[in-house]
């Protein structure tokens, strides 16, 4: 490392979040004797974890591979269910933070609210919340993709004399639901799991429902010590799988073509799939899902005709389970449901139809729909977030001519790779806009994008660079590929927060890239192994070499 420009900086690298990335860099950094500090607003590890701690927050992929593959963590550390709620994920991101030490170089309740780039000396300027000002190297956001909650907006939302809360923004220790009358407005991840607990806690539960979600069964499993320490012996081999499938699960698509399988075989697969339960229906399915028509609509038919068996209000079928798909099945994302749709059966829940009757304002007492006003007690807003671009462009991070990444983007979704934005040097980020974020399991994830920031930064040092930016070229391109692959899709045809199609607004457009995790390592490592083409290096200072 450079002498000079670390006497300069405060940091080489000071890194944002502490989620499954931000906590993998730093592991990984603080290894190498890099001088790191991380930064995080919530109350301590966990990112999305520490921040969501609504009824029923859990996880929707397999416990063996929503964890860090070092065994040195995962050997002696113990869940009790298949998919954990958020309450054991917190205990897990502190004894990750424990286990590897890094506590020391983390400081929460704490968020970065501006940084600038000196460009005399190479660094960025950064300002916290809490009035500090430092300069480090290397920026290194790892702010999540589903951070930014969306602010209800109805009308008279301001005047509720009840309780009232987003998803996101739950009370930390926690909301009696008890005797009350509470309405959930919106039904996708969160929601589902809010109105799977208020079902069996609230006196009575009204769901606003927009869209149906096309929620497939859990299969959550409870596993004593002894039954967890077995699953172990197929941790290695698993997680090793996880790196190689397409949305960095243990299971992967099926890639041959829809056309070619006869309909004893397509059938074959569905109930295969649906009978494995959790994401194998959505994720283990034939590719052509993603693209076929007639591929998407069997799926969609078949889900359609299993989660009717499970729904006795015959009013509610139609609202629930449509007879024709209100998008293709899977391109608006499908969450994991227990008791989701009995819970309907219930005579203490009900379901207002927002396509029918759209919710006309908030009153001091209730939400008017349809001309109706329902009088209830607590108001859930689980609406959802300002997704890929929210979080960071809620910070003020500006360029040369002052303008800021969140100016940027509204414009144009302009970045490399998912990993850098053309004008702000020296910059890394992970789980955003136009990188597969939300599309690959979240700790796989982590760390293939965690390992090629830190090699990033390592060639940086190595190559004796002070200065990188990604070419505007480059971004224009990878923006075009992460638009093409969009529109060869079935997403285009979903109004999801893929396409930022829920926050009013916002571009519509495809914000993940949707190629899958063996693509986005092959484009990420090929920048990597040829030296780094698509950016812009400039060399330290001969005085700055002379120095080192
Ligand atoms: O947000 P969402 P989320 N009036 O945007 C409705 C991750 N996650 O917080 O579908 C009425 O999906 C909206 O209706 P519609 C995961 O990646 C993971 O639930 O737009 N309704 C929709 O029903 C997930 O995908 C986990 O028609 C309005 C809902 O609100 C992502 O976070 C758990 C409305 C918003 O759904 C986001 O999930 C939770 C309005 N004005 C979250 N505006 C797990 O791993 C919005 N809606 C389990």
């Amino acid at each position: 490392m450079d002498a000079q420009v670390k006497k300069a900086a405060d940091l080489d690298v000071l890194v944002v979040g502490a989620g499954f990335s931000g906590l993998y860099i730093l592991h990984e950094l603080v290894k190498r004797n890099y001088k790191v500090h991380l930064f995080d607003d919530g109350e301590g590890p966990g990112g999305t974890w520490d921040k969501n701690h609504y009824p029923g927050a859990r996880v929707d992929s397999e416990v063996w591979v929503y964890q860090y593959t070092d065994p040195a963590l995962w050997k002696d550390y113990y869940f009790t269910e298949k998919f954990p709620g958020w309450r054991e994920l917190k205990s897990y991101f502190n004894y990750v933070a424990d286990k590897w030490g890094i506590r020391p170089y983390m400081t929460f309740k704490t968020r970065v609210i501006g940084t600038t780039f000196d460009e005399a000396n190479g660094v960025w300027q950064v300002r916290t919340s809490d009035g500090q000002s430092l300069t480090a190297r290397y920026l290194v956001l790892g702010m999540g993709s589903t951070t930014q909650p969306v602010t209800p907006s109805f009308p008279g939302a301001e005047t509720f004399k009840g309780q009232s809360y987003h998803s996101a923004r739950w009370p930390r220790d926690g909301v009696s639901m008890k005797g009350k009358r509470v309405a959930v407005i919106g039904t996708g991840a969160s929601g589902v799991q809010i109105i799977q607990e208020a079902s069996r806690e609230a006196e009575h539960l009204t769901v606003y429902q927009r869209t149906p979600n096309l929620a497939l069964p859990m299969g959550q499993e409870k596993y004593t010590r002894e039954e967890y320490e077995k699953l172990k012996a197929m941790f290695p081999p698993v997680m090793e799988r996880t790196k190689q499938t397409f949305a960095g699960f243990a299971y992967d698509l099926i890639y041959k073509p829809w056309n070619e399988m006869s309909a004893d075989e397509r059938q074959k697969i569905m109930r295969f799939n649906w009978d494995q339960k959790g994401f194998t229906f959505w994720l283990a399915a034939p590719a052509d899902l993603f693209f076929d028509e007639e591929c998407n609509r069997a799926h969609y038919n078949f889900w359609r005709d299993e989660t009717r068996k499970l729904i006795k209000k015959e009013h509610l079928i139609e609202v629930l389970a449509p007879t024709e798909p209100p998008h293709p099945f899977g391109t608006k994302r499908p969450c994991l449901q227990q008791w989701y749709f009995d819970l309907y059966n219930q005579d203490n829940v009900d379901l207002v139809n927002l396509k029918a009757t759209p919710i006309e304002r908030i009153t001091e007492k209730g939400i008017v729909s349809g001309g109706k006003e329902h009088e209830v007690d607590i108001i859930v807003y689980a609406i959802g977030f300002d997704t890929c671009t929210g979080a960071i462009s809620a910070v003020d991070i500006k360029d040369a001519r002052g303008r800021t990444v969140g100016d940027l983007w509204k414009e144009q979704s302009l970045t490399y790779l998912g990993k850098a934005v053309p004008g702000y040097p020296n910059l890394l980020y992970t789980y955003a806009l136009q990188s597969p974020s939300a599309f690959v399991n979240g700790p796989t994830g982590a760390e293939l994008e965690g390992d090629w920031v830190v090699k990033f930064i390592e060639n940086m040092d190595k190559m004796g660079i002070r200065r990188f930016e990604a070419s505007r070229d480059a971004a224009e391109a990878w923006g075009k590929r992460c638009h093409d692959l969009g529109e060869m899709s079935l997403f285009v045809k979903a109004k999801s927060w893929y396409m930022a199609a829920n926050v009013p607004g916002k571009r519509p457009e495809i914000q993940p890239f949707i190629g899958g995790q063996p693509a986005y390592r092959a484009a990420l490592y090929e920048e990597l192994d040829k030296g780094f083409p698509n950016f812009v290096l400039v060399k330290k200072h001969a005085e700055e070499i002379a120095a080192q």
